[in-house]
């Protein structure tokens, strides 16, 4: 056994959330803390969390974050004595272990064998198959003679899945249904690996038409202890990216419990594991279970873990490295209550779930909600950008049972402001409000199965947000108004002269929204403080009360509901449940009708890559000439002059990509009168 040794500065090989989440807790042990950044990450949050920074590089993982020999020069410059890598990145890569040992630094993680152990498919089943931990049947022998293959699919009968020995994570795979079917799909199973992995060899399965995905965390220390802390239910994915977790698993058999984490017990036994370690099973409808893979590292998921069991996992793996025994003995690790986690994505459930670039303007979580936590990487104003994983936050809901976290869960996501970035809130809100998820134990399949339910609905609340949206717009302009006035300034904002607005002013007026390259006309009067919509034949009373810091309470026919309003560049975006509902202000957008000044800014609609500009500064235009072509969505949307005029400034050039409220040029009103 080795020495203890105590940690005194920790670089933390990582970035986002999990770079932020571990500075925490090592410095909550007096650990000093070194952050590592990109050219990309250099006023990241995960750098402002550390005391020190490094910097090892540009922005691609590929030229920092994955940079072995980068980041043990970094923690030999800052004195650091030990690594903790996170998940991602190097975390199970056994040549960054290999290089910390050579080095003279502890890795926060098991030992190099055990991670090469499971770094193969093949390997880790016969390992797992000797220590008596239940594989799925199948064949994962070294001859991979078509024959050979062939006669095992039909021993295990059908219908098969054919992996990749060197994929992982859902890719290399292949169902075959039928004998008829197995030799075509050998042959093209082994051509795809080749492909993909540079290695053709296949292992074959039993297939589970629709297995639940259920791992359990193990914890080893230096002393032969070992002791599992539960497990997690992660079975809603997609394309093999968890969507949802929780921690116990809902419905399972306590001797289905019991097995199961004495088998995830038995598997670190049998690879000397030392640390954290999470085992994968999938699990049938009958509770039987078998063993699919062992991820050597702290886990995204560790929250809801350290929810129900009450205590801090980072800390755990520290004194794990440091030699220490484990904290707890089994018999001392209990759980309590039910706990459930959603990654907020930035991506658009609306478009194929396209991940999303840009600038996260609006940025705000429920913090002071009992039971719920936040994990997050990014503040409002960061980007997410293309070189990494675009996930914005962690949420964590607890409850004494799996209904009340639930419940907590649909709240917590209600209070969510994301505005700057399409994201998958709307859609984690909806699947945590599904009866079936809410009645529990669903399986892998369950976001195809629910396709429907998922996609976003076009009706109710989404017909009322753009007179919200208005209503808020207008409750803007009259207190700017009425602000105006009392400082002795000019009476009438601009925007109350492109309204039309009048103070106890009953007729009908016009105000048109822009959603995307929609136009909206909305028409509305003002009756006894509130605005009445028309709509349809049939009418929408609202009646708005602004807070000086966006919150916005709105009336609604009689229902008082809670909403944010925020401004910008001639838009409106109303946050209402969860979901953040931007709207461009036509008459800003095209009239540039600052008061008086016959000039004003040209926004783009929506974010979108500039492929002509047929304008430049000086060019002399009139009404309805096109002045750029914006590509978004798609589609080609023409931005015409809005008056007889001349561009007096111009701030992008063809090829650019600007983001939605980018203000692309300015243009002045030629004089009449
Ligand atoms: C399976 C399976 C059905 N039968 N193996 C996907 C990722 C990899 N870790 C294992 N995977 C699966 N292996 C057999 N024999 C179904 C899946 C699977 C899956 C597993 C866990 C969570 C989500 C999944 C989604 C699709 C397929």
């Amino acid at each position: 056994m080795r020495q203890e040794r105590s940690i005194r500065t920790l670089l933390i090989a990582n970035r986002g959330e999990i770079a932020c989440r571990i500075a925490r807790t090592a410095r909550s042990l007096g650990i000093r803390t070194v952050a590592v950044y990109s050219d990309a990450d250099a006023l990241s949050l995960h750098v402002a969390a550390a005391d020190t920074a490094c910097p090892i590089g540009p922005a691609p993982a590929a030229d920092s974050y994955l940079r072995i020999d980068r980041l043990i020069e970094a923690a030999r410059a800052t004195g650091a004595d030990a690594i903790h890598p996170g998940y991602g990145f190097l975390s199970e890569n056994a040549a960054f272990a290999r290089a910390c040992d050579e080095a003279g630094i502890l890795f926060i993680g098991p030992d190099v064998p055990a991670i090469e152990a499971m770094g193969s498919k093949a390997a880790a089943k016969d390992i797992m198959a000797k220590a008596g931990v239940p594989l799925v049947p199948g064949y994962h022998g070294a001859d991979q003679d078509p024959e050979t293959l062939e006669e095992a699919a039909s021993r295990i009968g059908f219908p098969v899945l054919l992996k990749a020995s060197a994929g992982g994570g859902g890719k290399g795979m292949r169902v075959v249904e039928r004998a008829e079917d197995l030799a075509d799909g050998i042959a093209a199973a082994k051509r795809e690996s080749a492909a993909a992995f540079g290695d053709d060899r296949l292992l074959i399965e039993k297939y589970l038409t629709r297995p639940r995905h259920v791992e359990v965390q193990v914890f080893a220390d230096r002393h032969g202890n070992a002791v599992h802390l539960f497990e997690r239910d992660c079975s809603v994915q997609r394309r093999h990216q968890k969507v949802v977790e929780e921690a116990p698993a809902p419905g399972l058999e306590e001797t289905v419990r019991a097995a199961m984490a004495k088998a995830a017990i038995d598997a670190a036994k049998a690879i000397d594991y030392v640390g954290a370690g999470t085992v994968e099973f999938i699990m049938d409808e009958d509770g039987a279970f078998y063993f699919m893979e062992m991820n050597t590292r702290l886990q995204v998921e560790h929250p809801v873990t350290e929810a129900i069991t009450g205590e801090d996992l980072v800390a755990w793996q520290i004194r794990v490295a440091e030699g220490g025994p484990l904290p707890l003995s089994q018999e001392q690790i209990a759980h309590a209550g039910h706990a459930i986690e959603v990654r907020i994505y930035a991506e658009d459930p609306e478009r194929e779930f396209l991940p999303q670039t840009g600038r996260l303007n609006r940025l705000a979580f429920p913090l002071e909600m009992p039971g719920v936590r936040v994990d997050t990487g990014v503040a409002e104003g960061d980007s997410v950008s293309v070189h990494y994983d675009p996930m914005i936050a962690k949420l964590i809901a607890h409850g004494r049972d799996r209904a009340e976290a639930l419940r907590r869960m649909s709240r917590a996501l209600g209070e969510v402001r994301i505005a700057g970035l399409a994201n998958n809130v709307p859609y984690l809100k909806r699947i945590v409000e599904h009866p079936a998820f809410i009645a529990g134990g669903v399986d892998t399949r369950f976001i195809e199965t629910y396709r429907a339910d998922l996609a976003a609905r076009g009706a109710g609340d989404a017909e009322t947000m753009p007179m919200l949206a208005a209503a808020a717009l207008l409750e803007a302009d009259r207190l700017d108004v009425v602000r105006q006035a009392r400082l002795g300034g000019d009476p009438y904002s601009p925007w109350a002269t492109a309204y039309g607005w009048r103070l106890n002013d009953s007729p009908l007026h016009g105000l048109t929204l822009l959603q995307g390259i929609d136009e909206l006309l909305l028409r509305y009067r003002l009756e006894a403080g509130e605005y009445v919509f028309e709509q349809g034949g049939g009418q929408v009373r609202i009646a708005v009360a602004l807070h000086a810091d966006g919150r916005l309470q709105a009336r609604l026919d009689g229902i008082t509901v809670r909403a944010e309003a925020a401004f910008d560049a001639g838009a409106v975006t109303v946050f209402y449940d969860g979901a953040a509902h931007r709207y461009v202000l036509k008459t800003a957008l095209a009239s540039g009708a600052e008061a008086g000044e016959d000039s004003g800014h040209l926004v783009a609609p929506m974010p979108g890559k500039l492929i002509a500009v047929h304008i430049a500064e000086g060019t002399e235009v009139a009404k309805g000439d096109p002045l750029m072509v914006l590509e978004a969505m798609k589609m080609e949307h023409v931005i015409r002059a809005p008056e007889d005029g001349v561009v007096a400034a111009l701030h992008y050039g063809p090829g650019d990509q600007v983001e939605e409220g980018a203000d692309l040029l300015h243009f002045e009103k030629t004089a009449t009168d």
